[in-house]
C-alpha cells in the first residue's frame, strides 16, 4: 500500500500532467488521473505522458472512472465511484492483476465494496472541498474513528484511504484512526512549493505509520 495518493486537478498554475509530475518529484508513489470533464482521447493522451513518468518514479498509475481505458492503456488500475461501473463487473474485465479502488462515504458502502472485491477504498469526504462537486456529507475526524472502528469489529481489513479537503496538519490525527493512507489534491497544488509540500506530507505520513 502506498500511503499518499495524489489526485490530479488542473488549476491556474498547473495542468494535470504538470501537477502529477510535481507530486512524483516530491516522492509520491501513487497518482490517480482524475479529469472529470475530459474526453477519452484527452485522458488517453495524458496517460501516454504519465505512464512512463510513473514508471521512472516507481509510482502506481490509476485512472478515475474508466475501466476500458485502464485495460487498453495497461496502467495499474482504476478508481470507481458510486456512479461508475460495478467493481465486480470491472474485476471480470480487468482480472486480478489490476488494482480496483472504490469510493465509500459510509460503513455500509465499505461492506458492499468489500463484498465486490475492491483492493482499496477511498473514504470521504473528510471536510468540504471544491475539488469535487456533489460532495457527500462531511465525515470529520469522528466519522473516520467510528467507521474504522466498525471495520475492525467486523474484520474488514481493506486498506482505507482518507480523502477530501485534507491538509498536512490533519495527517497525524487522521492516521491514528486506522487508515492506510491519505489522498490529496489541492493541499499539494496550492502550496507555494508543491514538491517540498509533497515531501513534508510523505514524511508526516511515514512518521505516523504504526
Ligand atoms: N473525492 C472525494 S473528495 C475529492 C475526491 C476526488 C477531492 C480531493 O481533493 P482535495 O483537493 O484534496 O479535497
Ligand atoms: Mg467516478
Amino acid at each position: 500500500m502506498k500511503h499518499l495518493q495524489f489526485i490530479t486537478h488542473a488549476n491556474e498554475r498547473y495542468n494535470y500532467v504538470e501537477g502529477a509530475l510535481l507530486a512524483l518529484k516530491g516522492g509520491c508513489k501513487w497518482i490517480q488521473l482524475r479529469m472529470k470533464d475530459a474526453t477519452h482521447k484527452e485522458l488517453e493522451q495524458n496517460i501516454q505522458i504519465l505512464k512512463p513518468l510513473c514508471l521512472q518514479h516507481g509510482a502506481t498509475l490509476i485512472v478515475d472512472d474508466c475501466v476500458e481505458i485502464a485495460r487498453r492503456t495497461a496502467i495499474n488500475g482504476v478508481h470507481l465511484g458510486k456512479n461508475d461501473m460495478d467493481p465486480a463487473e470491472a474485476r471480470t474485465i480487468l482480472g486480478n492483476s489490476f488494482i480496483i479502488g472504490g469510493t465509500a462515504n459510509t460503513f455500509e458502502d465499505i461492506v458492499r465494496l468489500h463484498e465486490k472485491g475492491v483492493n482499496y477504498i477511498g473514504l470521504g469526504p473528510f471536510r468540504f472541498t471544491t475539488t469535487k462537486s456533489n460532495l457527500s456529507p462531511i465525515l470529520g475526524m469522528e466519522g473516520y474513528k467510528d467507521i474504522l472502528m466498525r471495520c475492525s469489529e467486523t474484520g474488514i481489513q481493506l486498506p482505507i484511504v482518507a480523502i477530501g479537503g485534507i491538509t498536512k496538519e490533519d495527517i497525524p490525527e487522521l492516521m491514528t484512526c486506522g487508515i492506510a493512507g491519505i489522498a490529496m489534491s489541492s493541499a499539494i497544488l496550492s502550496a507555494n512549493d508543491p514538491i517540498k509540500e509533497t515531501k513534508e506530507i510523505m514524511n508526516s505520513i511515514n512518521l505516523s505509520v504504526i
